[in-house]
């Protein structure tokens, strides 16, 4: 009776030891085997723009993002309207918040944005000012942001979207209130707060060669012949099925920048499908070869070495309400299974 005991009691310990071993097993081949990993090795930065409400409530939106990626984007907590609601107010609970959990976990952070002319406060764009007070307000809101997260934020998007498609100057609050001027002092007042953080110009739809990147690539050369410090072109890649540039022609695009001696990212890719012809797991397939195809460019070209996706679960994607249809742009699904693209993308890191 009491060998019999000891033998169940060997066979339940024995069991509930490779149990743990097994589990054990699995967590490390899967670290060694995520995103994260695999892009280390080689220098590169596979990044997420990341939202400050599911990163406080979801565990598995932490995991996920701690363990597949080595740079985030906060997607919102760093505009304008967020850390300066008020002229004589900053707000930083957001933004902290995310730069906290991606030093303890030692993720790079893109800051995003600077200058925009969307998610602005309305006591600024309700307000009047003149010249002088609105190139002040700016100064003193880049001297401050930039400055909170000095030495934290490797790089920032300083200007975003300032051109029109057909390459004009977008008409905004800035263009209007200071005129031309405010994207060169943008610049200078971003480097002057923190001289180690890379600067962007962050744009979308001008992933290729076209009137916008024309556009943007002729004002940058006049910036840097005036000695403006501008590092790297963010390429925003918001792409659909239906509405992707070929890989050769971004990395023709990616190039130019290279001459100027300028560094290149790709800063908020997400691929819609809803556009696209054929079943849902052929959508799925042709998603994942885009993704595969943008990361592979990144990979060879010399000035590109960062990779970061507009989210990462579909359940958290600014395209459905934006659209007002259904989709699902990014690399895992809305209970953060991994899709084709994730695969994919593994799979171009492997090479
Ligand atoms: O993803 C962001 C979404 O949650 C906001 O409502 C939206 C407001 O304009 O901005 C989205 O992010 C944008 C980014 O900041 C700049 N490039 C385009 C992105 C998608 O609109």
């Amino acid at each position: 009776m009491r060998w019999g005991k000891l033998l169940r009691l060997k066979v339940v310990s024995l069991s509930i030891f490779t149990a743990l071993t097994v589990l054990w097993w699995g967590h490390l081949a899967l670290s060694f085997t995520s995103l994260r990993w695999l892009a280390q090795r080689q220098d590169l930065y596979i990044g997420t723009a990341v939202q400050f409400r599911p990163l406080q409530r979801q565990p598995m939106y932490r995991q996920v993002l701690a363990r597949e990626f080595n740079m985030v984007t906060p997607e919102n907590a760093m505009k304008f309207e967020v850390v300066h609601p008020e002229r004589d107010r900053y707000d930083f609970t957001q933004a902290d918040a995310i730069v906290q959990f991606a030093s303890d976990r030692d993720l790079q952070v893109r800051g995003h944005t600077l200058v925009w002319h969307r998610q602005l406060p309305s006591w600024l764009t309700e307000g009047e000012f003149t010249p002088e007070e609105l190139k002040a307000i700016l100064r003193d809101h880049i001297y401050t942001v930039v400055g909170h997260f000095r030495d934290r934020v490797s790089a920032w998007d300083v200007v975003n979207e300032a051109f029109n498609d057909d390459g004009t100057l977008r008409d905004t609050i800035w263009l209007r209130g200071i005129g031309e001027e405010y994207l060169e002092l943008a610049f200078r007042w971003a480097r002057e707060a923190d001289p180690t953080a890379r600067l962007f110009y962050n744009n979308y739809g001008g992933e290729m060669a076209g009137k916008k990147a024309d556009a943007t690539y002729e004002f940058i050369q006049k910036l840097e012949d005036r000695g403006v410090p501008i590092d790297g072109v963010g390429l925003q890649m918001h792409v659909g099925l239906n509405n992707v540039p070929t890989a050769a022609a971004v990395a023709d695009n990616m190039r130019r920048f290279d001459e100027l001696g300028l560094e290149v990212q790709i800063t908020e890719m997400d691929v819609q499908i809803q556009n696209g012809t054929g079943t849902e797991s052929e959508r799925l397939q042709a998603q994942a070869e885009i993704y595969g195809e943008m990361l592979r460019v990144c990979q060879v070209e010399p000035n590109c070495n960062t990779l970061v996706m507009w989210g990462f679960t579909d359940a958290h994607s600014w395209i459905p309400s934006f659209t007002g249809n259904d989709d699902a742009p990014l690399i895992f699904d809305e209970s953060y299974r991994p899709k084709p693209a994730y695969y994919e993308l593994l799979e171009v890191l492997s090479r």
